[in-house]
């Protein structure tokens, strides 16, 4: 293996990758990893220097063809300019708040996400849901990390709710400023391993990289005494290098998530009232009172649990909405 091959699996350069190029790609371009986002420019890194460049691709179609962080480019060997963005493993991508008709991509290639949330005021069940609903649909194996059990009393109360979520999750509760607390995480964390962080402002996303790297150069902030909740410190995407060989993928703190085609992923972490609803009486029943209902038969006799139910609901209902928000505006 040359030192080229090398420096490149560090970056999570894999065959799913090499086999994409084609032609003279292998001779004219150079393969960079999207390392940040920053308004109009991208860093990336490949063999030999960290560059910034322009995302923009001549001829690219809008959307998905447009580097996101943890994509994979082709670039000019001569002049550097982002030639195409490689076949990617998977994309995190979400309803962009501003516009619901539009998504938002959040990051690519990653190997494990860790969901982060809080044991504190901000925690809420329905929130880490919507995460493991979305790692489902991009097929990302979850991880829900507990952060600031240093906070609470009570740190196994936080576990056992997150466990309930989803039979064989995986939970790490630790303290996010404590090396040795956070060890267990590294396991995740080899290398050319992406682990991207996801979750609410002020979870702790960025001092767990930080702890994890055992540095403190990412900017962290003070939550506000109120509510718990965040201040918005990190701004954009960036993907950090651990010394054993790992990336860890920091995000903004996001006020909500909004997930943008979910219905498969939605149906998996839901497949007990996917299962039970093909027993009631009607095809379309709404499980609200229709004669026969087989789901409310389940919440009925404790099979299946009432708070679950409006949850999925919620969500099924979000995606409805929104596919019949999306049909009447094509039509108009
Ligand atoms: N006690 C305690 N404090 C923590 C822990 N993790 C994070 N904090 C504190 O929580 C605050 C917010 O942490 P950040 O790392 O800035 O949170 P973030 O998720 O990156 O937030 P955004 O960048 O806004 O999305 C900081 O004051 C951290 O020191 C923890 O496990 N225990
Ligand atoms: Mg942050
Ligand atoms: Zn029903």
């Amino acid at each position: 293996m040359t030192s080229r091959d090398e420096t490149l699996e560090e970056l999570g350069w894999r065959e799913w990758f090499s086999d994409q190029l084609v032609g003279d790609e292998a001779r004219d371009t150079l393969p960079v990893r999207v390392m940040s986002v920053h308004r109009g420019q991208i860093a990336v890194a490949g063999v030999g220097p960290m560059r910034s460049i322009s995302p923009y691709i001549a001829g690219a179609a809008p959307s998905d063809d447009h580097p996101t962080v943890g994509d994979w480019l082709l670039i000019d060997r001569a002049t550097f300019a982002a030639v195409r963005v490689l076949q990617r493993l998977n994309l995190f991508k979400r309803r962009s708040p501003a516009d619901p008709r539009k998504e938002q991509m959040i990051a690519a290639n990653v190997d494990t996400l860790f969901v982060v949330a809080s044991c504190n005021q901000d925690f809420s069940v329905a929130r880490i849901e919507r995460y493991l609903v979305l790692a489902r649909e991009v097929g990302v194996t979850p991880v829900v990390v507990l952060t600031k059990i240093d906070l609470t009393d009570t740190p196994e109360k936080f576990v056992a709710a997150v466990r309930a979520i989803e039979p064989g999750l995986r939970v790490e509760a630790i303290n996010g400023r404590d090396s040795g607390s956070a060890a267990p995480l590294a396991a995740w964390c080899g290398k050319g391993q992406t682990v991207a962080l996801l979750g609410s402002s002020g979870v702790g996303k960025s001092t767990l990289v930080n702890t994890l790297r055992g540095s403190d150069s990412i900017a962290t902030q003070a939550i506000r005494p109120g509510d718990d909740t965040g201040r918005h410190t990190t701004t954009a995407r960036e993907m950090h290098r651990l010394d054993r060989g790992g990336w860890l993928l920091d995000t903004p703190g996001m006020r909500e998530l909004q997930l943008s085609d979910a219905t498969a992923g939605i149906s998996e972490l839901f497949d007990d009232f996917v299962e039970a609803a093909e027993e009631c009486r009607f095809s379309n029943c709404a499980h609200g009172g229709e004669p026969d209902c087989a789901v409310q038969a389940a919440i009925a006799d404790g099979r299946l649990t009432l708070v679950r139910f409006n949850r999925w609901q919620k969500l099924t209902g979000e995606e409805r909405d929104h596919a019949e928000e999306l049909k009447r505006r094509r039509k108009s």
